[in-house]
């Protein structure tokens, strides 16, 4: 035979869903309009000193006004399903009661374009804007937001039901609770590590009765999912020690999630581990029966790996470990792990790029849940992007991250694990939380103030790969 035959190309499966994503708060503006009240997000993103340069999401991409556009922007792509969250304020400002008919009919006429340029709406309930008056109730550390949410959810399906057959509960509950409640570096922004455990469980246990509610209000062939920022966690060496701190935040970062979710109980280590903090008797009996429903899918955002080692002496490096600038911790009973920066280049953001960890997690899950079929909902990355003086956006940087990343998930599947889509986060350039306009994570350029969309060179990429259903052999394929 030819020593150098081609490669086979890298076909993904037939009917595999490629995707891009976004988040209401993130993209859509209009922040007072149609009866919208704050969430904890308007709030924080208010205080001075939480999000630099002081942006807020009170303009944001305008998408509230520019949605058609942007739908156009998609059915141009050629991408075929659309994630994106519904703001859970504009739907119901005080958290309680009766939706708005205003703000569900953004998401009426957002859907109707998407399913008539035959883009398949993946709808998110919760994607961290929680209104700001459950939050003066309590927030998430307290129980009763928790049937807050089945109602929304309740309201949510009622009015969009009949044409969104795909539905997340919450999105990367982890940041909600503990970038949230522990570390304060996200709204709405505790320092309190017990408030952030209260916080997880009562995310899970919303999670469980918002998916009793979808499901009453859904045909049978409809998907009810939820998203994780699921932590590739790596031990620095093969010492017990490092080993131990690798375990430690593996259970805080996916396992008080997954135990309840998948397996119907929190994990034995974890409550060892966090004795000293709290009993846990905010579970109560019935709740973890609850958490764990059926799900068609679980979506996986993933980025970079997590690499830790037990304390050495040296002084920690928190770039990396979600800490705040005040020095708080978002692992409770944890924070003696130190992290440490992964080998390889890094983004924008300073996070290291490699695909292995997301290959690598993924062959966790089907060794873990071999039956579950999981779905990309985020992957992407914040790069410096050119724009050249005829106007073109260059970012060989964020194609090169999204074929690697394509490469890790199709090794992945021929490994045999089941993964149905992949969505790339995000569809444009956006508000990204405590970083403010700072970083850019779009396929498509937002010229702010003016708001102009401009695809860049990714976007382009991105669109032949899905039409292609395949990887180019190079990342300069197109
Ligand atoms: C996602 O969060 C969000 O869903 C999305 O809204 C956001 O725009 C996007 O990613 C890009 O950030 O924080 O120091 O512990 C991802 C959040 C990023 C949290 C990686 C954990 C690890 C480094 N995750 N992060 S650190």
């Amino acid at each position: 035979a030819p020593a150098a035959l081609p490669t086979a190309a890298r076909t993904f499966p037939p009917g595999f869903l490629w995707g891009t994503a976004t988040a209401a708060y993130q993209i859509e503006g209009a922040a007072a309009e149609d009866g919208r009240t704050p969430s904890i997000w308007d709030t924080f993103a208010r205080t001075p000193g939480k999000v630099r340069n002081g942006d807020t999401g009170d303009v944001a991409t305008d998408h509230y006004h520019r949605w058609r556009e942007d739908v156009a922007l998609m059915a141009d792509l050629g991408v075929g399903a659309y994630r994106f969250s519904l703001s859970w304020p504009r739907i119901q400002p005080t958290g309680r009661g009766p939706a708005v008919q205003k703000g569900l009919d953004f998401y009426r006429r957002l859907t109707d374009e998407l399913l008539a340029k035959g883009i398949r709406p993946v709808a998110t309930l919760y994607h961290w804007d929680l209104p700001q008056e459950l939050e003066d109730a309590g927030g998430w550390p307290e129980r009763a937001t928790t049937d807050r949410f089945a109602e929304y959810a309740a309201l949510a399906v009622e009015a969009l039901g009949d044409r969104v057959h795909t539905w997340t509960t919450l999105n990367e509950p982890w940041c909600s609770a503990f970038l949230g409640h522990a570390s304060g570096v996200h709204a709405p922004g505790r320092t309190d590590p017990v408030a952030a455990l209260r916080a997880a469980h009562h995310l899970n246990l919303a999670h469980g009765k918002a998916v009793q509610a979808l499901r009453a209000g859904l045909p049978d062939e409809a998907d009810v999912s939820i998203t994780l920022n699921l932590h590739h966690v790596r031990a620095r060496t093969d010492s017990p020690q490092d080993a131990d701190a690798a375990r430690r935040i593996d259970a805080l970062a996916n396992r008080v999630f997954t135990g309840p979710l998948l397996s119907g109980a929190y994990p034995a280590d974890l409550l060892t581990d966090t004795a000293r903090l709290t009993d846990w008797s905010f579970v109560r009996d019935g709740d973890t029966a609850t958490i764990r429903q059926r799900l068609d899918f679980l979506g996986v955002n993933y980025y970079t790996p997590t690499l830790v080692s037990a304390a050495d002496g040296t002084a920690a490096d928190h770039s990396f470990d979600g800490h705040g600038a005040s020095g708080h911790s978002p692992w409770p009973g944890a924070d003696d792990v130190v992290f440490h920066r992964p080998p390889g280049s890094t983004t924008a953001m300073g996070w290291a790029v490699d695909p292995s960890g997301l290959h690598d997690l993924l062959l966790r899950l089907k060794a873990e849940v071999p039956d579950l079929p999981l779905m990309i909902t985020e992957n992407g990355v914040a790069c410096d992007d050119y724009v050249d003086p005829s106007g073109t956006v260059h970012d060989p940087d964020r194609i090169a991250y999204l074929h690697g990343h394509l490469a890790a998930v199709h090794r992945a599947i021929e490994a045999g694990v089941d993964v149905r889509g992949y969505f790339l986060w995000s569809l444009l350039d956006n508000f990204e939380w405590g970083y403010g306009y700072s970083k850019r994570f779009g396929a498509v350029y937002v010229d702010y103030p003016t708001g102009r969309r401009i695809p860049k060179a990714s976007a382009r990429w991105y669109a032949e790969v899905a039409r292609a259903n395949a990887l180019p052999e190079a990342a300069e394929g197109v």
